[in-house]
């Protein structure tokens, strides 16, 4: 197809043919590189949300892009039925990268979530003794781990449940930070894991307490119950650390890792565990056809190293200082809130004269700068960790300039 859509048109095709399972900012963009995109009239924006903290690596990074073409036009899948020569290197790569002994490639995050579900069952029933099908696994409210049928089942979200039913049973919902909670939910003998993300996205960037992940961790180390980190947005360098965990010098008994392993250029998702509970589940227990395909092995080796290579954690801490101070700073009684770590912030913004964060989105993406509201007060503002400080300023001035015009 060569005709040249405009952005009116491409709205409307996807409107007409697509299932409406998302309400989009009205921008239709057909470019990127590094800290911006472009739409199909041209017009530029700073990307504030990286596809949800997928492009940490910046929009087409030419070492990524390369290892993807270069890969493409030599083998594409062989399915796990075959050995291939990219496999096993990027196996030895990621796991020296992260220091566990193992990992099990998959695509999506909501995949690898569920791989890590079905893992630290395997480990309960064949290590810790659980009875049959009585294994537990406690989560936390106002999760977000993806979209499928288990995963909605230990969600308290009601547009991400409701009408969904019937659940996975095997769930033990606690409030998020907190370590009573934990510690009760803790007694049941039957628990395999306990599954936590180090800071919450979907629910708006809370951040919980100083101490909170390393206590819960030694917790469920004293229950001999698996700790399992939801990483899937908060790792690879987006909170100032390679993960979140590396805050609190805690290393998660099962590591669940997606989005940003692949720089944004590919489906591309990981658990990765020691043998001890890796090795419970054997040949023809799980898998996945593209899981570990030649391409996504060169292409996660790629995004890796340029997270190394370009120092993108020690960015991310040093930017997100200045970002959060710059916030704090706007001299407008419509910011509620700031918070966040590293890169990965939120800006909670209090209704005033029917002013939502949808209307500053609209008016931002007007200035050129496009982030997305979440539950109708907050905005979360998370660049790609390449952007420079001074692209970061001008990006902070566009937000300056957005939500004082309202007042
Ligand atoms: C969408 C949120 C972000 C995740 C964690 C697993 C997954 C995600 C911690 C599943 C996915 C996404 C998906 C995206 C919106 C988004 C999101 F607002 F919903 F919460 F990032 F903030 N674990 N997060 O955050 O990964 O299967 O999607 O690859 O459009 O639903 P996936």
């Amino acid at each position: 197809m060569t005709e040249q859509l405009t952005s009116k048109k491409a709205m409307e095709l996807e409107n007409q043919y697509g299932a409406h399972n998302y309400h989009p900012i009205p921008v239709v963009l057909s470019k990127g590189q590094g800290a911006k995109v472009w739409d199909v009239e041209g017009k530029e924006y700073f990307d504030f949300l990286s596809a949800y903290s997928a492009v940490n690596q910046g929009h087409c990074h030419p070492d990524i892009v390369g290892a993807l073409t270069e890969q493409a036009q030599t083998l594409t899948l062989t399915s796990r039925a075959f050995y291939n020569d990219a496999l096993g290197v990027y196996e030895k790569y990621i796991t020296g990268f992260f220091g566990y002994d193992k990992v099990l490639p998959m695509n999506s995050g909501a995949e690898a979530d569920e791989t890590a579900l079905k893992l630290a069952r395997k480990w309960g029933y064949l290590k810790k003794g659980i009875p049959e099908n009585q294994a537990k696994i406690i989560v936390c409210a106002d999760n977000f781990h993806g979209r499928t049928i288990t995963i909605i089942s230990m969600s308290t979200d009601p547009d991400a449940r409701n009408d969904f039913g019937p659940y996975t049973p095997g769930f033990i919902t606690i409030p998020y930070n907190n370590l009573e909670a934990l510690s009760n939910a803790l007694e049941d003998p039957h628990v395999a894991g306990f599954l936590v993300e180090p800071i919450q996205g979907e629910a708006g960037v809370m951040v919980p307490d100083e101490g909170y992940l390393k206590r819960a961790y030694e917790m469920c180390k004293a229950a001999n119950v698996l700790f399992i980190a939801d990483e899937v947005q908060t790792g690879i360098a987006r909170t100032g650390k390679l993960l979140a965990c590396d805050h609190e010098d805690i290393r998660p008994d099962v590591l669940i890792l997606g989005k940003a392993l692949s720089g944004g250029v590919y489906p591309i998702s990981a658990v990765l565990a020691d043998d001890d509970i890796m090795l419970t589940i054997k040949p023809g227990e799980h898998g996945s056809t593209f899981g570990g395909n030649p391409i996504a092995a060169r292409v996660a080796v790629a995004a890796l190293e340029v997270v190394k290579n370009e120092n993108l954690a020690e960015r991310a801490e040093k930017l997100g200082k200045i970002f959060r101070k710059e916030m704090e700073n706007i001299q407008s009684d419509r910011i509620e809130k700031v918070r966040g770590k590293g890169l990965l912030n939120a800006v909670v913004i209090k209704p005033k004269n029917g002013i939502t964060a949808w209307d500053v989105c609209l008016k931002m993406a007007e200035n050129g700068l496009l982030a997305k509201p979440t539950h109708d007060h907050i905005i979360r503002f998370a660049p790609p960790l390449i952007i420079s400080e001074e692209e970061l300023m001008q990006a902070i001035e566009i937000i300056k300039k957005s939500i004082l015009s309202f007042d």
